[in-house]
């Protein structure tokens, strides 16, 4: 009931200070987050948009850790600063630009240079495995998606993206996921789903849900563009709902 009572007084904060929407896109690895952001991104291309990876939030591996980094769980909630994930999302609600870590999955450190600088927006989306798993997080979203895949078609894509793009060879993938991935979606990940607003299945491929959340942004950019110009409208619109 709590986390009822904050979700609201997030959505009720950004309808009345015009606030950026902020939405969560969560799901398995390789489930087609990404593809969904960029999906929204190029659907809202006339709003200021960005898109806060929960992936830059990664801790570093230390040298210890280093030497057997086939044994570091990157599934686990443990794995991410989610103390500077939070910090990062209070300043760009705020309107603040903040500098976000830079992190190299070949060296496993997140101090890469330059970080990247992110500006304020009025939509920020928020993209990662774990992001529904704080409550704190949960309660900066206005909106939450979750997206949806088979296993078999997450472990697929997963094999052709790591062994193209990070050039491990298959038995590593292999290993990795049924050591790791698989266990922390199931214990995790999967039970996060419960927190979605909007579950979509087949990911990227699936234009009609888009189309759907897109409108939504914008009917609620919209109204908070209406408190902007007419700052009584608020005062109106408050006294016919209640
Ligand atoms: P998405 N990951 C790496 O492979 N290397 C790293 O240094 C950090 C993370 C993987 C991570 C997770 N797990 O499954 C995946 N492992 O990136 C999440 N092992 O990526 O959300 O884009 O699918
Ligand atoms: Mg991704």
């Amino acid at each position: 009931a709590k986390s009822n009572h904050m979700a609201a007084s997030a959505e009720e904060e950004q309808q009345q200070h015009g606030q950026p929407f902020v939405i969560g896109v969560a799901g398995g690895a390789a489930s087609g987050k990404t593809t969904v952001c960029d999906m929204i991104m190029q659907q809202l291309h006339d709003q200021r948009a960005v898109v806060v990876n929960q992936d830059s939030f990664y801790h570093n591996v230390n040298e210890k850790e280093l030497a057997r980094v086939h044994d570091y769980n990157f599934d686990h909630p443990d794995a991410f600063d989610t103390e500077q994930l939070l910090c990062s999302m209070e300043k760009l609600r705020k309107g603040q630009a903040v500098d976000i870590p830079n992190y190299d999955f070949k060296s496993y450190k997140n101090n890469v240079f330059p970080p990247r600088r992110v500006n304020p927006s009025d939509v920020i989306i928020l993209e990662g495995i774990l992001i529904f798993h704080d409550p704190r997080v949960r309660d900066l979203m206005n909106m939450k998606i979750f997206v949806d895949a088979d296993a078999d078609v997450r472990l697929a894509r997963r094999i052709k993206r790591d062994t193209v793009e990070k050039g491990r060879d298959i038995a590593t993938v292999l290993d990795q996921y049924s050591k790791f991935v698989k266990p922390a979606f199931e214990d995790f990940i999967l039970p996060t789903k419960k927190y979605a607003d909007i579950i979509i299945p087949r990911g990227g491929d699936n234009h009609v849900a888009i189309d759907l959340i897109v409108q939504h942004i914008r009917t609620k950019l919209g109204q908070h563009d209406l408190c902007k110009i007419y700052p009584n409208l608020y005062v109106i619109q408050s006294t016919f709902q209640v």
